[in-house]
Formats: structure tokens, sequence, C-alpha cells
């Protein structure tokens, strides 16, 4: 089954979830069953099921747990990863089958509580997705090309945009994130603060840049020091290349 696209906005649209398909094509209840064991489909249950809807998944890293090391663990990269995304995978797969639900009874007296968890978890696999593969083995140095020039004209130098990125990410209050964005409207590059996953940011604007303060994202080998976190990431782990193809990806968008 594919997963849907990361970066795609969940919203409150109805979707078709594995349950619902299975529910209205009479599959019945032992198909039902499997999904709940989560046994592995058989073949041609899980070929009537293309057109269903799409289940989130958790995309595999692009290294190996260790690669990060010295500067971000293993072990912190396990959890990370295996643990806390895949709950927000969960979380958002979950929400997803709620507001499919309320659609199919037309009992809406949940919404409140359903968006707000698609947009804490929708927006914790977007983040997490996008910060997986911001970093890279041997990483971290200075931006060049097209994001050079971007990063210059809104920010005046990479060294004044690297200091503003590193003061909101050391600066948010409680969990959260530092984001660098692009922003079509003005071909303009924009710092945020965000607390949580989903608050304080702008409407519209995509992520190319997401580093993670949350405390289960360091504290393991970083303890109480979240800017030596901040800046190892900065200096070690940033995949340039990486944030330039998602920049070159939103100017596409225009
Ligand atoms: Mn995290």
């Amino acid at each position: 089954m594919k997963a849907r696209n990361v970066g795609t906005v969940p919203d409150c649209a109805a979707t078709l979830t594995r349950r619902e398909f299975l529910k209205t094509t009479g599959l019945g209840a032992v198909a039902l069953a499997l999904l709940e064991s989560h046994a592995v489909l058989p073949a041609a249950l899980a070929e009537s099921q293309k057109g269903a809807a799409l289940m989130h998944e958790l995309p595999p890293l692009p290294y190996a747990y260790d690669a990060l090391e010295p500067y971000y663990d293993e072990q912190t990269v396990r959890l990370h990863h295996d643990a806390h995304h895949a709950a927000y995978v969960k979380g958002l797969n979950a929400a997803e089958e709620k507001v499919a639900a309320m659609v199919q009874s037309g009992d809406f007296t949940a919404a409140k509580a359903v968006c707000g968890e698609l947009a804490f978890h929708g927006s914790g696999h977007i983040l997490h997705s996008i910060f997986w593969t911001n970093m890279k083995p041997g990483g971290g140095g200075t931006p060049s090309g097209a994001l050079a020039d971007a990063i210059n004209k809104s920010f005046r130098s990479y060294e004044a945009f690297k200091g503003l990125f590193l003061a909101a990410a050391n600066g948010v209050a409680g969990s959260g994130w530092a984001v660098l964005a692009y922003r079509k409207e003005d071909d303009a590059l924009v710092v945020l603060q965000t607390e949580k996953h989903e608050n304080l940011t702008q409407w519209g604007v995509l992520p190319i840049l997401v580093l993670d303060v949350w405390e289960h994202a360091y504290y393991l080998k970083y303890q109480n020091k979240r800017p030596d976190w901040t800046k190892a990431f900065m200096e070690h782990l940033v995949n340039w290349d990486n944030v330039a193809e998602r920049l070159t990806a939103a100017r596409g968008k225009r």
C-alpha cells in the first residue's frame, strides 16, 4: 500500500480508510480482524484495496541509526524515529479514521478534538519526515548556489541567518522547532519558532529546514544543554543539498 506523500498537509476532508473500504465493499469481519491484528494481508485482499484510502507510513531513515555519531547518538536516533515519529504517524492515521467515521455517521461532536489531533500529529509527522532528510553524515558547512543567494537576500548573510535560526531554536518555550520556510508570495525565506508541532506558523509557507528541540530530540546526549545540540546540528549535521532541493521544489510550486 502506498503511503501518502509527506508534505501534503492533512486536512479535514473525508477520506475512505481501509476499515471503511472493507466495510463498504463487504469484505467483512475476517478482513477487519486481520487489519486489527496487523496481520499480513493476503495478496488478493491487498490487491482489492487498490484505490482505497492511503494510510500514512513511517518513512525509513535515509542512513543507519549510528550514522550521525558522534553529534547525534544512535540511541536517541533510534528512539526518536522508531518510537516518537512512529507515534505521530499512528496518531495521524487514527485522527483521519475518526474524520471518516464522523463524515459517515454525520455526528460531528468530536470535530474540535479530532481537528486538533490532525494538526498535532499531522504536523509532527511532516516535520519529522523533513528533519531526517535535513541531516546527513558529514553534514554542516555552509549552503551554496541559489540557496545561499536566497539566504543572503532574506537575512543579509549566512552568519546572520545562523544566528537568528539558533536563537529561535534555543528560545522555544518548552517543546518545539526552529523552522526555515519558503514563502512564495514574495519569494522570501522566513525563520519561524514553532511550539509543539503546529503553533506559531504562517499559513502557506513550505518548511525547508527544521530543527527539533523537543527534549526527546536531544536529552539523552545533551541533557539540559540545548544550545550544544542546536550548534552541533548546524555545524555538523545539516544536509544543505537537501535544503537546496527543497527550496527548488518549493519555488516550482508557484
Ligand atoms: Mn521529535
